[in-house]
């Protein structure tokens, strides 16, 4: 059997020493990938060095080899916190009013890519699989054919893939998206992010796709399809039946006193509509006067990329409009937001989770949304929350059942509040085991095994280099 390279921007293989369920679903899945195939996962450690050197500090944690390297710190401000948390992360949630187009951070993006494939390349051996995912390493794959790898490579990108109209606004955004051609599979989160890269594929590049889920342009097919990540379905059941689980369901039942508690938990991020959230529940106070002191919202939100100017006025403003809400609305024993700026171990998080009789996720643009199908997960079968997801979310493709709304739309958030307080536990019941069965059956296990095997099916390299900008 082949073994499986993954190579992503930060690595965080499993580790018995972190604290209990630190880790994230995602990093679990993907380790158990690489210890069925005996792999290795290579990426950024995060810390920063004077002088890159391309030193690899290879480690061995529970049957897992990680493969990291020390950057620069004109790398990280150039590559991660530049190109691609100011440029791609707004432009492909739709925010090109956000996105900064600088030529230093689109330099520093194709050095440290192809720091990555300079250091990676004599890692690989020839039938290796290699797995690369998101938005930081688009051209990885370009690069390492040009180190003459003729392996099987995928991408995997975890977030939006915007419309051609807002691509376009992107300088270079051809040679970008061409070196994606050096890849064997791409994959997307939903059908709607594959649809937007065919017709750009189509529009800007003159190619063409088939019914076989290829597309073409010039000499190269290559194969583009969609796989929805799930959670760890199994791992969270257990998470949910644990004991701290059970210890944080019982903490807030009980500081909830008897009432309603409408949960959103999210990396403190403009594209999760943290604010229009508030702004949607501010309408539902005004508008449901006999709710008021019967709910709180708690929104669970640890900051994210501190270094990145945006995510500080993000803060402040989530400060400042969480302190207005609760100075015009508390009670001498009531406070209708409770806003938790840290974040908490899964197993407390899926206690949270049961404990809330509703989840307002209500991101503005998001390739999925994991926590959407965690709180389906951590629902108690016979009395199930009810969970408000915005349309805008990959998830609602499949999570139908959720109360659908437009997280631009204050009145649309108000209304569904007030349709999950008065549903009937038939009626909660009825969505949630439609929702449920999907987060079991399309979990993140069901995610890899997709991917991986249409990896392994892709035919071999040709021998002539992929077409570049
Ligand atoms: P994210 O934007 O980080 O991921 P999401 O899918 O919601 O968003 O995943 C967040 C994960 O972090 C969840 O597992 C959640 O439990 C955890 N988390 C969030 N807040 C937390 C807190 N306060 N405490 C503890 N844990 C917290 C990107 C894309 C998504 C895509 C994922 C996976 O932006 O669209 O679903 O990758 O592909």
């Amino acid at each position: 059997m082949s073994r499986l390279i993954v190579i992503s921007n930060r690595v965080s293989a499993p580790r018995s020493t972190d604290a209990a369920g630190a880790q994230g679903g995602l990093s679990v899945a993907l380790a158990a990938a690489l210890r069925e195939y005996r792999g290795l996962w290579f990426g950024w450690s995060g810390e920063k060095t004077e002088e890159f050197t391309g030193h690899i500090d290879l480690q061995r944690h529970e049957g897992v080899t990680t493969a990291t390297i020390d950057l620069e710190e004109q790398d990280v401000d150039e590559y991660y916190n530049g190109y691609a948390n100011r440029t791609l992360w707004p432009l492909f949630h739709y925010r090109i009013d956000l996105a900064e187009y600088d030529r230093s951070f689109a330099g520093g993006y194709e050095r440290v890519n192809e720091r990555f494939a300079e250091t990676v390349a004599p890692l690989i051996e020839p039938d290796d699989l290699v797995w690369v995912h998101d938005y930081h390493l688009i051209p990885l794959g370009a690069q390492l054919r040009e180190r003459g790898l003729k392996n099987r490579i995928g991408f995997f990108l975890h977030i939006p893939w915007p419309p051609s109209r807002l691509m376009v606004s992107l300088p270079a955004h051809e040679r970008l998206v061409l070196s994606l051609l050096a890849y064997d599979v791409i994959g997307f989160q939903t059908e709607e992010w594959l649809e937007s890269f065919r017709h750009y594929v189509e529009r800007e590049l003159g190619g063409y796709c088939t019914d076989d889920g290829f597309i073409h342009v010039g000499h190269r097919s290559v194969h583009a399809a969609a796989y929805p990540i799930g959670i760890d379905f199994a791992e969270f059941q257990q998470a949910i039946d644990s004991p701290t689980a059970q210890t944080a369901f019982d903490r807030m039942r009980k500081s909830a006193d008897g009432r309603r508690t409408i949960i959103g938990v999210d990396r403190l991020d403009y594209s999760k509509g943290i604010q229009d959230r508030f702004l949607g529940y501010r309408r539902f106070l005004e508008e449901h006067q006999e709710c008021r002191g019967e709910v709180f919202l708690l929104q669970i939100a640890p900051p994210s990329r501190g270094e990145v100017a945006t995510y500080e006025v993000i803060r402040e403003e989530l400060d400042e409009l969480s302190g207005r809400i609760n100075g015009e609305f508390a009670e001498v024993d009531w406070v209708p937001i409770r806003y938790v700026n840290q974040g908490y171990p899964r197993e407390e998080l899926a206690g949270f989770y049961r404990a809330a009789e509703i989840a307002l996720i209500t991101p503005l643009r998001d390739g999925m949304n994991l926590v959407a199908k965690e709180y389906v997960a951590a629902q108690d079968p016979e009395d199930p929350g009810v969970l408000i997801l915005s349309r805008f979310a990959g998830a609602a493709l499949q999570l139908k059942d959720a109360l659908l709304v437009n997280p631009y739309s204050k009145d649309e958030i108000s209304e569904a509040i007030h349709t999950a307080l008065h549903m009937s536990r038939e009626e909660r019941v009825r969505r949630w085991r439609a929702m449920a069965e999907s987060v079991r059956n399309d979990d993140v296990v069901a995610w890899r095994h997709a991917f991986v095997s249409a990896l392994e099916g892709a035919k071999p390299h040709p021998r002539k280099a992929a077409a570049k900008g």
